[in-house]
């Protein structure tokens, strides 16, 4: 049987044999169509003894008739499509979802059995699925014609397209006796995953066996966990569920969720693998990269047209592939596939240990379909209501990682080191940009049930007194703080940040870290680039694994383990909106190599390093502009999990001072009457081979405590009147 498997996997699989490969599904097929077969059951706690005594308190909202008999959820018959017909467009929220996704390419369908299956108490233990109870009570049903019937009319064979394989290896489309996926969608059980599950939360899809029960010998697949609510929180559960299913266990997670994170907290991306606190859940680049969903009339699952209508393909977009620059016309992501993913220089990531590639991404979202949507719609700035579902314009983000679509079987590795192990792998960069925040600690809020407050203490952001910090800041997107000063993050923080704001004389509570208006790079907020002087800038990110719960990190001899990045590697690349069709909805994106100018004041924090000139060694690798101030200063945005020092007012540090160090054969250039300030501790390193040329009339002025370091070989060229202060 065994041998019967692998030829059929050769002959019908394009890739060589052997190979392993995301797109195949884990233990379920991520293409073509599939049947969930979905109960809706609860517990009934009056037929105890409950496991640990506990009470029934997941009320949830499924509504009760006046002899108390639970029935389905109002909404059961919008999760899914039954069936589809070739070009139909399907009305059930999750089957829109994923043929929206896939541009048709996975009809996901499901059908659920008529009515709610009640089990008593006693026959739970804690951390038990619930699935043989639910199959076993099943079982004991009225037969029709041998089966059970759903609600609309399937027998429990037409649930049986599938028959497994390995994880990462193609599906065989023939049924093998048994129900390929069964949601368990429970309202109320509380001892599912601990004796404490949650309104939303329990198994995600994966393999299981399960009873034999009526005509079926048991189950392929199973997924069971709460979704007390109905309405949007229901489908928000079952896509996050389903994940598992096709990308992979914890660590394919993003914004949250179980698994090891690859940030110091987790950034509040969007997209199919999100979850709450994820902006939204339409799909992403990354998604669809990752799946290979293509649309039908391209010939490329990543690509956007040049200026002359030509399909190009941009998922390896990078300073060798397009040396020269491009520029794309982007029609609507979500709509069409088009993107670019352009991999950061500086990073190459050639075996297991080595720092992870990073890849940002460009997405034009113009928020046409029902997916493009806040999760936290109610709570969200969208600029008084011009946009409701968010700004049209070129959204970004990096992804650290997460880029080894086939392989061997390690492609599901959870290892950290490994390119796929960690989850909440993207970085979302905000429009808005990055600060060190203000926080205004005279006017903390207390905990109380209004809007968007849900309870919590929290801290109000003062924007207008932050500073910013385009490589190491937080955005709305990404942030933590140590709001109890006791030198720890993660640490008794009760009082949160992100709930609100102080915009003028008053503090309006508007959770910003679900995302707002003013993400998108559009003429609607003004950012229309993204370069080495913008705010924020295409550069690498820091990476720091923090476990599922926040409470231990992955660290070495106390440092980060060598797989992070921690390096700000500064480069030429520039990504411009260069023309808006609005009527059209296209965006016209320019991206250069070679944009080593800074046109305006900026402030710049980390370990940053500077490179050679990319084209011409005997040019400048980075120009401050005439004019221009460029502060180096020490970052206050958490970096470690733990203070490194206090400062001179004794607040709790959590990061290390900046260091700017020119590498042999750059060339720092400050023109004319610019000002190169270092501060607050900050060292810039000349290496040898390295050049900064002051022009005429600059200065660089070197506070207290700051070092300018100019090692042999080096050189440091004054012109006309230019001076270095010491203070
Ligand atoms: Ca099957
Ligand atoms: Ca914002
Ligand atoms: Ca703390």
């Amino acid at each position: 049987m065994h041998r019967f498997f692998l030829l059929l996997f050769f002959l019908f699989s394009d890739y060589a044999f052997g190979q392993y490969a995301i797109r195949n599904g884990v233990s379920i097929p991520a293409s073509d169509t599939l049947r969930v077969f979905v109960v809706f059951a609860e517990l009934d706690f009056s037929q105890g003894p409950c496991p640990n005594n506990l009470p029934d308190n997941l009320n949830g909202s499924w509504p009760k008739d006046s002899q108390g008999k639970t029935h389905l959820p109002l909404d059961a018959n919008t999760f899914f499509d039954a069936a589809l017909n070739p070009g139909q467009q399907p009305k059930g929220f999750i089957t829109d979802y994923y043929h929206s996704a896939s541009f048709g390419k996975y009809v996901l369908l499901g059908d659920y059995f008529p009515e709610v299956i009640t089990v008593p108490c006693s026959k739970m233990r804690i951390g038990d699925n619930g699935v043989n109870t639910v199959l076993r009570m099943l079982d004991t049903l009225k037969s029709e014609d041998g089966t059970l019937r759903t609600q609309n009319g399937y027998a429990l064979n037409d649930f049986d397209l599938w028959t497994p394989t390995e994880n990462g290896l193609p599906k065989i489309k023939s049924p093998d006796g048994k129900i390929d996926l069964l949601y368990i969608i429970w309202k109320n059980n509380r001892f599912l995953t601990s004796a404490s599950t949650g309104g939303n939360s329990g198994y995600g899809v994966n393999a299981s066996k399960g009873v034999a029960f009526k005509n079926m010998q048991g189950i392929n697949n199973m997924a069971s966990f709460n979704c007390n609510n109905t309405g949007s929180g229901a489908y928000t559960i079952t896509i996050a569920e389903h994940l598992h299913g096709i990308f992979g266990g914890n660590n394919w997670h993003s914004a949250g969720g179980r698994g090891a994170h690859t940030f110091l907290a987790t950034a509040n991306s969007y997209g199919l693998t999100g979850q709450h606190p994820a902006t939204m859940q339409a799909v992403s680049g990354w998604d669809r990269w990752m799946m290979h969903w293509k649309r039908a009339d391209k010939n490329y699952v990543t690509s956007a047209y040049d200026l002359n209508g030509k399909e190009i393909q941009t998922e390896n977009i990078s300073i060798e592939t397009f040396s020269q620059g491009a520029t794309f016309v982007l029609r609507d992501f979500v709509e069409t596939g088009d993107a670019l993913r352009i991999k950061l220089p500086h990073i190459d990531w050639q075996k297991n240990g080595d720092v992870k590639n990073q890849y940002l991404w460009i997405e034009n979202r113009q928020m046409k379909t029902r997916f493009d949507e806040y999760l936290s719609g109610s709570c969200v700035n969208t600029d008084d209501g011009v946009f409701p579902r968010g700004t049209p314009g070129i959204y970004a983000y990096i992804q650290v990682g997460k880029d080894q679509r086939e392989g061997g079987k390690e492609i599901y590795s959870g290892a950290y080191e490994h390119p796929n192990g960690l989850a909440s792998p993207f970085f979302p960069l905000s429009a808005e940009g990055n600060f060190d925040f203000y926080y205004d600690w005279d006017r903390i809020q207390q905990a109380q049930w209004i809007d968007c407050n849900w309870n919590n203490s929290n801290l109000p952001v003062n924007k207008k007194r932050s500073l910013p910090n385009p490589f190491t800041g937080f955005s709305d997107l990404y942030r933590y703080i140590d709001s109890n000063h006791d030198g720890a993050l993660y640490s008794g923080d009760k009082l949160q940040a992100g709930l609100s704001e102080v915009q003028g004389d008053t503090v309006i509570h508007n959770y910003n870290t679900s995302g707002d208006w003013m993400d998108a790079f559009s003429s609607e907020t003004g950012n229309r680039k993204l370069a080495i002087g913008t705010n924020p800038a295409p550069v690498p990110v820091y990476t720091y694994t923090t476990n599922q719960e926040f409470s231990t990190f992955n660290l070495v001899d106390g440092k980060p383990d060598k797989y992070e990045n921690r390096t700000i590697w500064l480069n030429g690349l520039s990504v411009e909106i260069i023309d808006e069709n609005k009527e059209a909805g296209t965006i016209t994106v320019q991206i250069r190599w070679g944009n080593y100018d800074i046109n305006n004041d900026v402030r710049w924090c980390g370990n940053i390093v500077l490179s050679p000139n990319d084209f011409d060694v005997s040019k400048p690798s980075l120009v401050l502009q005439t004019g221009n101030k460029m502060l180096l200063d020490r970052g206050q945005s958490p970096q470690f999990h733990k203070a490194t020092e206090k400062d001179k007012n004794g607040e709790w540090m959590f990061t290390d001072p900046t260091v700017f160090t020119c590498v042999k054969e750059s060339y720092f250039y400050l023109e004319p009457k610019s000002q190169l300030v270092l501060d607050n501790k900050s060292k810039l390193v000349l290496r040898s081979g390295s050049k900064l040329v002051a022009g005429a009339k600059s200065k660089i002025i070197i506070k207290p405590g700051s070092e300018l370091i100019t090692e042999d070989g080096s050189q440091l060229i004054l012109e006309a009147k230019a001076k270095i202060i010491r203070k």
